[in-house]
């Protein structure tokens, strides 16, 4: 199996394989959004802003690498790239709802920023309303891209994982609780126990950043009718990879610089949030991430060679300096 003793291959690995995703993906976002004489250009300008933007594309790529994965077992007859065609809706679909969910992070009633992907937020390169608008019509899209490009089976059961995955018990129920803690509106976790700010970091994350991942996962799967156990281990997978990366994330909040991040860091800190570095340290936060990267990598060993990819991933996201 794939280790961390294999660094200095892994970042090449890594950013070759990440590169052939960004090659197929962004061709496919770009021809995805284009101006029709319904759609307002100024909406669409700033749906292409958002969603062109230089972004690593870790959600598309965990897509189609677990359709790969999947494909070399379910079909044995299906090469990389008809898996990769049968799951480039879903990766779409997902990426554009990542995107209007850093569009809506960034309004100042929510996060507040200037700075996304290494450009102006959406909201500062265009004005607010068109913010809120773009991010409303990417999350509409991301369906409309899922139910279109699948065979209606797989779409049905498609947009269910999406939509579990984005809503009210996921990603915007995990920001609001988020939210709720940082304005005061819920008892004040930064005093509680420590056992108890990790379980309810785990808990936030879980919802805000590791469901989207995992339904990532799975409907690259779906794409290819893998099986419950290949589902299962996607799962497993996406369990530690989730959490990995948001230990990872909070310790290039702590450490890393703008430049390299493309964000504002240091802002956790700054407001008083809780953390993995705030709560448990960082050398500890390196170490959980690390376990939880091992973890991940050896979750899809069963696949063999056709999951290197996700495992590769794994063990680069932890060590990653954007
Ligand atoms: C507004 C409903 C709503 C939800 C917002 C995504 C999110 C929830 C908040 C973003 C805040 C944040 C920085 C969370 C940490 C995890 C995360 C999503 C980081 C950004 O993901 P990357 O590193 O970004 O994959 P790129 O730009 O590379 O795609």
């Amino acid at each position: 199996m794939i280790g961390l003793s294999d660094a200095p291959h892994l970042d090449t690995a890594v950013m070759h394989s990440l590169e052939r995703v960004r090659t197929f993906i962004d061709a496919r976002l770009d021809a995805a959004v284009v101006l029709s004489p319904e759609a307002s250009p100024r909406l669409v300008d700033s749906m292409r802003y958002a969603l062109l933007a230089p972004g690593k594309r870790l959600r598309p790529a965990l897509v189609l690498w677990a359709a790969s994965a999947c494909a070399s077992d379910a079909a044995a007859d299906r090469s990389r790239e008809q898996a990769w065609a049968l799951a480039a809706p879903a990766a779409l679909a997902v990426e554009m709802i990542h995107a209007y969910s850093l569009v809506h992070d960034d309004l100042p009633a929510m996060d507040d920023d200037d700075l996304r992907r290494g450009r102006p937020t959406c909201h500062r390169q265009f004005d607010e309303a068109t913010a809120i608008l773009c991010g409303d019509a990417l999350q509409c899209f991301a369906f409309e891209t899922l139910a279109q490009g699948m065979p209606a089976a797989t779409a049905a059961r498609g947009c269910l994982v999406l939509a579990r995955a984005s809503g009210k018990e996921s990603l915007v129920g995990g920001q609001a609780d988020d939210l709720a803690a940082e304005r005061g509106w819920v008892s004040d976790m930064t005093t509680a126990p420590a056992s108890e700010q990790v379980a309810w970091l785990e808990r936030i994350h879980r919802r805000k950043t590791g469901a989207l991942f995992s339904a990532a996962l799975e409907l690259g799967g779906l794409a290819v009718a893998a099986g419950p156990h290949q589902l299962a281990m996607l799962a497993a997978y996406g369990k530690a990879f989730g959490l990995a990366f948001q230990i990872a994330d909070d310790i290039l909040d702590a450490e890393g610089t703008e430049a390299a991040v493309g964000k504002r860091v240091g802002k956790d800190v700054e407001r008083g949030k809780l953390t993995f570095p705030s709560v448990i340290g960082l050398e500890a936060s390196r170490e959980r991430a690390a376990a939880l990267a091992r973890e991940a990598a050896e979750a899809v060993a069963g696949m063999g060679p056709a999951a290197d990819d996700l495992a590769r991933l794994a063990l680069w996201i932890v060590h990653r300096n954007h």
